[in-house]
C-alpha cells in the first residue's frame, strides 16, 4: 500500500446517499465509482478489504421529500433504499454490505455512541432561541428554512448549508429566513439541545490534518479554511420526530442530528456485515485496530463532516481509528450546467441502465472523474469515448487478435518462438503495466489509471500493426505464431488490468479467451506472461464493445435541452448553427455603446421592469429593461453597461425606451449584465 503506514487491512466507505431520490451520474462520479475501482483493485491485490455503504434515511431531506409526495418518511426510504441498492448493484458497485440507517442495529449503535460521549462529559447543553413555524407547529431545523447566505449573499441558501459557497450554516444565520413548509417568516422560540464543542478538538484535528502529506489539495484547502475560521459548537440534536431518538429521559421529540448519526452508519453497517458472516465481533478489527486503513470516498460538499466533525466524534469517543484518507471529488456537471435533482436536470442511473450498457458509462465517468476540479458529462463525448477508445482501440485489438487466431490457427494459441526487439519491448511494457496502473489507483488518480490502461491497448495495436502478422503468415509462419502468442497473452493481461474499471467486459473477455473462473478473483501480480499456453483453446468470439450511433443518444440530449429550457422558463435557445450567418457589415449596423446608469426606478405594476436613465457620451436617454427581479434600482446606479444604441424606440407599459441593455441568462434564468473588465468612458463603442 502506498501509504507509508504499515496497514494490514483496508476499510473503504462511500457516502451514504439520502434515500430520498434516485441515484444520478453526479453521485456515481464523485463517491461511488472511484471507490469501487479502488476496492476492486485492492481485492485483486489480495488485500484484506471491506467496502461499506448504505442508505442515509434520516434528516430533513427525507422528511421534506415525504411531505412533497404526501407519504410517510418510512415509505420514501423504503422505496429509494431498494431502488438505489438495486441500481448500484447493476452498475457493478461491489459493496460488501449495503446497509440502511433505519435499521435497529444502527439506532442502537448511534445511541450508544451518543451516550458514551455524554458520559465522558463531552457535550454542552444549551438553551437557545431557534426558528419556529407557528402555522406548522414545529421548529425549523436545517433545510426547513431557506434564506439569504450571510457569507456569499446567495438568496436561496438552506438552514444548514449554502449550496453556492459551501458554508455550513445555522438556520438563525440566514438573512430573511422563510419556512420551507409554509413560506411563513419564522419566529424565535427557546429550545434545549446538546452541542459538541468542536473548538475543544481544534488542536487535535489541526495536528492530525497537518500530518496528512498525501491528501488531495482540494480537500486540505477546504479543511484548513474551516480550521482558520475556528471551530464552533455544533448541535448534535434536533427537534424532529423522524430520526434516531435521543436516548435520555425527558428528551421527548428530540432526535440525533442526521450528520451525527449518518457517519456512525458506516460502523453499524460494518457490524451487520460481520453478523451476516457469522463472526459478529469481526467489525471491531476494522474499526478499532490501528492496522486498519480507513478511506472515505465522498463528494466535496461532505468534506467538513468527514474531515472535521466525524473525526472529532471519533476522537471524543476514543475507541476508533481515524481515516487515513478522504479522497473527496469535486462535482460533475451535465452538458455544461449544474446537475439538479429537484429540477430534474440529471441522468438517473436506473433510467440509463434500461437503455445502455454499464461498462461504457463506468469508462467515461472514470475518464472524466472530477478529481481536481468540476468536470462535465457530455453525451457526445460519452459516445466518442465509447466508439474511438473502447471500440476502436481496446475492442479492436482484442477482436483482431482473436479473429486472426480463430481463422489462421483454428482458435488455438500458437507457440512462441524466437523473439525480436519489438516482441521484447512489448513484453516489457506489459510486464510493467500492473505496477504503473496500480500505483495510480493507490494514489486515487483514476483518470490517470484509465489513460495508462488505454495506453497499453494502444501499444498493443501498434505492435500488431508493426509485426504485420497478415503478411508474415505466408513467409515467416513462426514469427506470425510468436506475434499472435504475444497478442493473446496481452489480451489475458488486459482482461485483468481492465477488471477494476470494466468488470463486466473483463469477465466476457476472460471467457472469450477460454479461461475458467472469474477474472475478478485473479491476482493482480500473478498473471504469467504465458498465461495462455500453446494449444490452449479459445472460447467463442463476440464483439466486446459495440459502436454506438448518434441516434441512440439524441433523445437524451433533447430531453436535457428541454429540461434546461424549462428552467429558463423560456423556449430553448436554438443551437448557434441553426441561425443564419450574418456578415461583418450586418453586424456593424448594430451600434453597441458603453452607457452609465444615472438613475433607476421600478416600474409600477410591472415587477420585472426597471426604468433607467443612462448617459451615452454627451447624451442622456431613457431605457426600460426587464431585469427588476435580479437587480435592485440602487445597485444599478453608477454601473457601466453595454446597450444597443440604435434600436428603434419602443413604448413599454406607456414608458418610452430608447435602446436595450445586454445581459446573459444562466441556467436558472438569472441575469448577468454585460459589462467591462476595465473602465471605459460612457459613449465608447463596443464591437
Ligand atoms: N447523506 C449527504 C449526501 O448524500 C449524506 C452523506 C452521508 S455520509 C455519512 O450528500
Ligand atoms: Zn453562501
Amino acid at each position: 500500500m502506498s501509504s507509508s503506514k504499515n496497514y494490514q487491512r483496508i476499510l473503504v466507505t462511500s457516502a451514504l446517499p439520502y434515500a430520498n431520490g434516485p441515484i444520478h451520474l453526479g453521485h456515481l462520479a464523485g463517491a461511488y465509482l472511484p471507490a469501487d475501482i479502488y476496492v476492486r483493485y485492492q481485492r485483486l491485490k489480495k488485500r484484506d478489504v471491506v467496502y461499506i455503504c448504505g442508505s442515509d434515511e434520516h434528516g430533513v431531506p427525507i422528511t421534506i421529500a415525504a411531505e412533497k409526495k404526501k407519504v410517510s418518511p418510512q415509505a420514501i426510504v423504503d422505496e429509494y433504499h431498494l431502488r438505489n441498492k438495486e441500481a448500484f448493484y447493476k452498475f457493478g458497485m461491489s459493496f460488501d454490505y449495503y446497509g440502511r440507517t433505519s435499521s435497529p442495529v444502527h439506532h442502537r449503535t448511534s445511541q450508544e455512541f451518543f451516550l458514551k460521549l455524554m458520559e465522558k462529559g463531552i457535550f454542552k447543553k444549551k438553551t437557545e432561541k431557534q426558528l419556529y413555524d407557528h402555522q406548522a407547529g414545529m421548529f425549523l431545523p436545517d433545510r426547513y428554512v431557506r434564506g439569504e447566505c450571510p457569507v456569499c449573499g446567495f438568496a436561496d441558501a438552506y438552514g444548514d448549508q449554502c449550496e453556492k459557497c459551501g458554508s455550513s450554516l445555522s438556520p438563525t444565520d440566514l438573512k430573511n429566513p422563510k419556512s420551507a413548509l409554509t413560506g411563513q417568516v419564522p419566529e424565535l422560540k427557546e429550545t434545549m439541545h446538546w452541542y459538541i464543542p468542536l473548538g475543544d478538538f481544534q488542536q487535535r484535528v489541526e495536528a492530525w490534518i497537518a500530518s496528512q502529506d498525501d491528501w488531495k489539495s482540494n480537500v486540505l484547502g477546504q479543511v484548513k479554511s474551516w480550521l482558520n475560521q475556528g471551530l464552533a459548537d455544533r448541535a448534535v440534536t434536533r427537534d424532529l420526530s423522524w430520526g434516531v431518538k435521543v436516548p435520555l429521559p425527558n428528551a421527548e421529540g428530540k432526535v440525533l442530528y442526521v450528520w451525527f448519526d449518518a457517519p456512525i452508519g458506516y460502523i453499524s453497517a460494518t457490524k451487520e456485515w460481520a453478523e451476516q458472516l457469522g463472526d459478529p465481533e469481526r467489525w471491531k478489527t476494522y474499526w478499532q485496530d490501528q492496522g486498519t486503513k480507513l478511506v472515505h470516498f465522498i463528494g466535496k460538499d461532505n468534506i467538513v463532516f468527514h474531515c472535521i466533525m466525524f473525526p472529532a466524534m471519533l476522537m471524543a469517543h476514543g475507541d476508533y481509528v481515524l481515516p487515513d484518507n478522504v479522497p473527496a471529488n469535486e462535482f460533475l456537471n451535465l452538458e455544461g450546467s449544474k446537475l439538479s435533482t429537484s429540477r430534474n436536470y440529471a441522468v438517473w442511473l436506473d433510467d440509463y441502465l434500461t437503455k445502455f450498457e454499464v461498462d461504457p458509462l463506468r469508462y467515461y465517468l472514470a475518464t472524466t472523474a472530477p478529481e481536481t476540479k468540476d468536470s462535465d458529462f457530455v453525451w457526445m463525448e460519452y459516445l466518442q469515448r465509447n466508439n474511438s477508445e473502447l471500440a476502436d482501440i481496446l475492442g479492436n485489438f482484442i477482436n483482431r487478435t482473436l479473429a486472426f487466431t480463430e481463422k489462421r490457427f483454428n482458435g488455438l494459441v500458437p507457440p512462441r518462438g524466437a523473439t525480436d526487439q519489438l516482441d521484447e519491448e512489448m513484453l516489457k511494457t506489459l510486464a510493467a503495466a500492473p505496477q504503473v496502473i496500480g500505483d495510480a489507483i493507490e494514489r486515487y488518480e483514476l483518470r490517470k489509471a484509465v489513460t495508462l490502461l488505454m495506453d497499453v491497448a494502444r501499444s498493443a495495436n501498434k505492435y500488431f500493426n508493426d509485426q504485420m502478422p497478415w503478411a508474415t503468415i505466408k513467409e515467416q509462419p513462426e514469427k506470425c505464431a510468436t506475434t499472435l502468442n504475444i497478442c493473446l497473452n496481452i489480451c489475458a493481461h488486459l482482461a485483468l488490468l481492465m477488471a477494476p474499471v470494466l468488470p463486466f467486459s473483463a469477465q466476457k473477455l476472460w471467457r472469450m479467451l477460454g479461461l475458467d473462473g472469474d477474472v475478478n478473483e485473479q491476482g493482480w501480480d500473478d498473471l504469467k506472461i504465458d498465461q495462455l499456453p500453446p494449444r490452449h483453446k479459445l472460447g467463442d468470439l463476440y464483439i466486446l464493445f459495440r459502436k454506438m450511433e448518434e441516434s441512440e443518444i439524441e433523445p437524451e440530449i433533447e430531453r436535457l435541452r428541454q429540461a434546461k429550457a424549462q428552467l429558463n422558463n423560456a423556449p430553448a435557445a436554438p443551437a448557434v448553427e441553426e441561425s443564419p450567418k450574418i456578415s461583418i457589415e450586418q453586424f456593424g449596423q448594430v451600434q453597441l455603446r458603453v452607457a452609465k446608469v444615472l438613475a433607476a426606478e421600478k416600474v409600477a405594476k410591472a415587477d420585472k421592469l426597471l426604468q433607467l436613465q443612462i448617459q451615452i457620451g454627451e447624451e442622456t436617454r431613457q431605457i426600460v429593461a426587464g431585469i427588476a427581479l435580479h437587480y435592485q434600482p440602487e445597485e444599478m446606479i453608477g454601473k457601466k453597461i453595454i446597450v444597443v444604441a440604435n434600436l428603434q424606440p419602443a413604448t413599454v407599459r406607456g414608458i418610452e425606451s430608447n435602446g436595450m441593455l445586454l445581459a446573459a441568462q444562466d441556467e436558472n434564468g438569472h441575469f448577468a449584465l454585460l459589462g467591462l473588465d476595465r473602465d471605459v468612458e460612457a459613449g465608447g463603442r463596443a464591437r
